[in-house]
């Protein structure tokens, strides 16, 4: 049946997220706005925190966190939540450094592993838990190798990601094709055991951060779309590989978004991914797991917008009273309240992935919603850096045109 209560593990995996939010993001989120500068101390800390990589398996050295609990975290590191300072202050509550104690025992006893010993998260807990598109980035050029990747890929290229504090991406978009993938111009064709590459990718994410990219190319210039391209996975330092300037965004300035040339690039076939002609389903499969993901972080900074807004209306005063109490302003918050029907919306796409069901249509209605909600109430809360950082929720990972193409074909075939 339905529940809505978070579990045990769960509300402490939130907590963490949020407390790293609050000490390591939000005191350096407007500096970095303004500098752009790539938040690598940062994103090292998230990653001995155990923020990063979230969904890596177990078995190859990762947190084994489902798209659910990925959601969670992800809200709270895009909410980067001030109010929580406060919370916390109050409290005289605990700082990151005491929390980490907590969970693994101040006398070095793990209390978190000594009171849940089948706990799916031990593993996340031995480190503990941010910049949300970096870390999200990861975790898309990862969901590939998740879908298809084979045992020694995945232990060679995830199990890397939990040994040190890398980057990857995941390169589809080019300068030509980004909502119509079908339309990619990347090709890799077979010389003997390896694989060439030629073509130019846009707008990737960590793209000249990454140790490794995941590539969709052409393989087969006649075939229909589903058999027409191949996924591999590219070391970043393989020859041809140029990586562009970053691209000056008008939000979100401290991710990396850079365009990648592969010129002549070699791959050995043992970094294809899954079967040749595979590779667009594999990279439409990974979108199933991210884009629930992406619109968590919608969530998060739409309910950022909602909290700072009702803060405000209520110390703010016109006309001899809070500005709350004009219905104008609160109607303005209440319609702010709609995140919470996003976020239904996306912990449903997120658990129907986590239950092994087919969620593309939910992840899309997920991902326009809550880009759409995070837009709105963006606007109502006169923040700039909160409504440039919101725009791009509506053109990554698929724009809400695209979602609503997607959502519109699934309403066709459920009425055939
Ligand atoms: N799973 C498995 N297979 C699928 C899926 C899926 N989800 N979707 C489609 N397929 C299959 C189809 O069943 C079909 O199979 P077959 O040929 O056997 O019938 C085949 O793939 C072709 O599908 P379509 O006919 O639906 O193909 P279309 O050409 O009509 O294209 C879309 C479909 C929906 C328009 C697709 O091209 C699309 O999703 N476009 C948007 C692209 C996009 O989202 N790009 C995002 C790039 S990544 C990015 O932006 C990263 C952001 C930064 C990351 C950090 C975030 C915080
Ligand atoms: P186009 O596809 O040219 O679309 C232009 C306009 O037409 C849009 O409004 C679109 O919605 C509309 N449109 C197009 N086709 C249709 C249709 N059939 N029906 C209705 N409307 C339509 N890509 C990656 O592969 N990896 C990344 O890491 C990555 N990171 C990104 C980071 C940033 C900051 C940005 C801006 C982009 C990133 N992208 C990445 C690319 C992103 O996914 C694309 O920009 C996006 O999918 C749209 O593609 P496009 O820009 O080519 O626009």
């Amino acid at each position: 049946g339905y529940g809505f209560t978070l579990t045990d593990d769960q509300s402490s995996i939130q907590e963490l997220a949020r407390k790293f939010t609050l000490e390591e993001i939000i005191p350096v989120a407007a500096e970095l706005d303004r500098t752009g500068a790539y938040p690598v101390d940062i994103i090292k800390k998230a990653w001995e925190v155990g923020l990063v990589n979230t969904h890596i398996p177990a078995e190859f050295g990762g947190s084994g966190l489902g798209v659910l609990d990925g959601a969670i975290v992800t809200e709270e590191l895009a909410y980067g939540c001030s109010e929580y300072v406060d919370i916390m202050r109050n409290r005289g509550g605990l700082n990151l450094g005491d929390m980490t104690a907590v969970l693994h025992g101040k006398d070095g006893v793990n209390h978190h592993l000594a009171r849940h010993t089948s706990c799916p998260y031990t593993p996340f807990f031995k480190h503990l838990q941010g910049i949300q598109t970096a870390i999200e980035a990861n975790g898309l050029a990862e969901a590939p190798l998740i879908v298809a990747g084979n045992a020694t890929q995945n232990k060679k290229y995830l199990g890397r990601m939990t040994e040190q504090p890398l980057m990857a991406a995941y390169c589809v978009t080019e300068p030509g094709a980004g909502s119509d993938v079908a339309g990619l111009r990347t090709n890799a064709v077979k010389k003997g055991a390896s694989w060439v590459i030629n073509g130019q990718k846009m707008w990737i994410t960590n793209g000249g951060k990454a140790n490794w990219y995941f590539v969709l190319a052409k393989t087969d210039a006649k075939a229909s779309t589903g058999k027409a391209f191949t996924g591999f996975i590219v070391d970043a330092d393989t020859p041809g590989i140029q990586v562009g300037r970053k691209e000056i965004n008008m939000g979100q300035r401290a991710s990396d978004t850079r365009g990648i040339t592969f010129e002549e690039v070699v791959v050995p076939d043992e970094n294809r991914l899954g079967e040749v002609g595979q590779g667009f389903k594999i990279a439409m499969n990974a979108f199933d797991i991210t884009r629930p993901l992406v619109a968590s972080g919608a969530v998060g900074l739409a309910r950022r917008a909602m909290e700072e807004a009702t803060k405000y209306a209520l110390e703010r005063k016109t006309m001899g009273s809070e500005i709350f109490n004009h219905q104008a302003v609160a109607f303005m918050l209440a319609d702010m309240a709609g995140i919470e029907s996003a976020r239904l919306m996306v912990y449903r796409a997120a658990w129907m992935r986590d239950q092994g069901l087919k969620n593309t249509w939910f992840a899309s209605i997920a991902k326009a919603l809550a880009s759409e909600v995070a837009n709105r109430s963006a606007a109502e809360y006169p923040v700039e850096k909160l409504m440039r950082d919101a725009k791009i929720f509506q053109i990554y990972e698929g724009t809400s045109q695209i979602q609503r193409l997607i959502i519109s074909r699934g309403l066709a075939d459920m009425a055939k």
